[in-house]
C-alpha cells in the first residue's frame, strides 16, 4: 500500500506536477518542508534586523524610503512562508516557539553586523542576489504553494537587488572614502554571501532527499558557483576587489573559480557563537513580548464574536 502510494507520488513529481496541501505525500517530505520553509520564514524576518538599523540614519530621504519598503518587504515575505508552512499541519505559533527556542535555524548571513550603511548596499547586491539565484531554484520545486510563494517573493526580491546595486554603484563611483567605505563592506559580505547556500555539497546531508522529491533542484555547490559567476565580474568592474586570491575566471571551463568560505566558521555561527547571533535572537525575543497584547486582544476579539457577542 505505502510502497504504491510512494511509487505514484514520485511519478507525478517526475511528471513535473505539483504536490498541494491536501494530497498524499510521504511524512518525510513533509517534515522536510516544514522544516526548510519555516527556517526560510524565520531567516527573512530575522533578516529585517541589520538593515532595519539603518533606517533612521539613511543618507537622503529618497534611500530611506525605499528602504522601509525593502524592509517592509521582507516581513511580508515571512508571512507568506509561515503561511506556506501551515498548509502542512503545523501552526505559526509553533513555528516561533521553535525558534525563540533556538530549536529552528535561521540562514547564518543575518549574524553578522552592519557597521555602516555600506553594508546595506552589500547585502542588497549580494546577500540579496545570493537569495534570489537560490530562490530561483525553489520556485521550480515540488511543492506548490511554496513554488508560488517563491515565484512572487523573486519579482519582489529582483527589486531588491536593483536598490542595492543603486545604492552599491553610488558608492563604489563616489568619492575615495565612499569607496573605501563599499570595498570595506565587500571584504564584509564575500564570505557570508557564499555561506548563504549551505554547506560544500559532500556534508550537505539533505541534498540528496531534497533532491529526490525536487524540493530543490539544484545542489548548493552548484548554486554557489552559479552566483559567483554572475556577482564577481558585475563586483570587479565596479572597480571593487574580492577578498579571494584565488579568484579568478577559467576560461577552460567558462566559470569563476575561488575560495570556499571557512566553513569552521560556518558551523560555529550555526550552533550560536556568531557576531550578532545573541543581539539578533534578543531583539525578535523583544518583540515577540512586545506583540503580546496584540495577539491577546485578536483571540480575546474572535472569541467574543464566536460567542455571538456584538462588538
Ligand atoms: N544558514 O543539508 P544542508 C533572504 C543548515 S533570507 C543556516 O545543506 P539543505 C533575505 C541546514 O538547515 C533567504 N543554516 O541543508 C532576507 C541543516 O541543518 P538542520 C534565506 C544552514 O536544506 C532579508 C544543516 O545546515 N533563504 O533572502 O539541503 C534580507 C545542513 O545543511 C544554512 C532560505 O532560507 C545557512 N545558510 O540546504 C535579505 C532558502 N545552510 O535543518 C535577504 C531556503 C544550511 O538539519 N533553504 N544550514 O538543523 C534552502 O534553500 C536550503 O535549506 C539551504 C540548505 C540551501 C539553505
Amino acid at each position: 500500500e505505502y510502497e504504491a502510494r510512494l511509487a505514484e507520488f514520485e511519478a507525478r513529481i517526475a511528471r513535473g506536477e505539483k504536490i498541494e496541501p491536501t494530497d498524499w505525500m510521504p511524512e518525510e517530505y513533509r517534515r522536510q518542508l516544514i522544516r526548510m520553509i519555516s527556517q526560510h520564514a524565520h531567516s527573512e524576518i530575522v533578516g529585517m534586523l541589520p538593515e532595519g538599523k539603518w533606517i533612521p540614519h539613511a543618507p537622503t530621504l529618497r534611500r530611506k524610503l525605499i528602504l522601509i519598503a525593502k524592509v517592509q518587504d521582507e516581513g511580508g515575505h515571512g508571512q507568506l512562508l509561515y503561511r506556506a508552512a501551515e498548509t502542512l499541519g503545523i501552526s505559526r505559533e509553533e513555528m516561533i516557539e521553535a525558534f525563540l527556542a533556538g530549536k529552528a535555524k535561521y540562514s547564518v548571513v543575518f549574524n553578522y553586523p552592519t557597521p555602516t550603511w555600506a553594508d546595506v548596499a552589500a547585502i542588497g547586491l549580494l546577500i540579496d542576489g545570493a537569495a534570489v539565484v537560490n530562490q530561483l531554484m525553489l520556485a521550480q520545486g515540488s511543492y506548490g504553494p511554496y513554488a508560488r510563494a517563491m515565484k512572487r517573493i523573486c519579482y519582489e526580491e529582483s527589486f531588491h537587488i536593483k536598490q542595492g546595486y543603486d545604492a552599491f554603484v553610488a558608492l563604489a563611483t563616489g568619492t575615495p572614502a565612499q569607496r573605501r567605505m563599499m570595498q570595506e563592506a565587500v571584504n564584509r559580505w564575500w564570505y557570508p554571501a557564499l555561506m548563504l547556500f549551505g554547506p560544500p555539497d559532500r556534508d550537505s546531508v539533505h541534498t540528496p532527499t531534497l533532491l529526490r522529491w525536487r524540493i530543490k533542484t539544484k545542489t548548493n555547490d552548484q548554486l554557489r558557483q552559479e552566483f559567483v559567476d554572475q556577482y564577481a565580474p558585475m563586483v570587479l568592474r565596479l572597480g571593487l576587489t574580492i577578498p579571494d586570491p584565488n579568484l579568478r575566471y577559467d576560461p577552460e571551463t567558462g566559470h569563476w573559480r575561488f575560495s570556499e568560505p571557512d566553513w569552521e566558521e560556518f558551523w560555529r555561527v550555526i550552533k550560536g557563537d556568531g557576531p550578532c547571533n545573541a543581539e539578533r535572537m534578543a531583539a525578535r525575543r523583544r518583540a515577540h513580548e512586545e506583540g503580546r497584547w496584540v495577539r491577546e486582544a485578536l483571540a480575546a476579539k474572535a472569541a467574543q464574536r464566536t460567542n455571538g457577542g456584538s462588538n
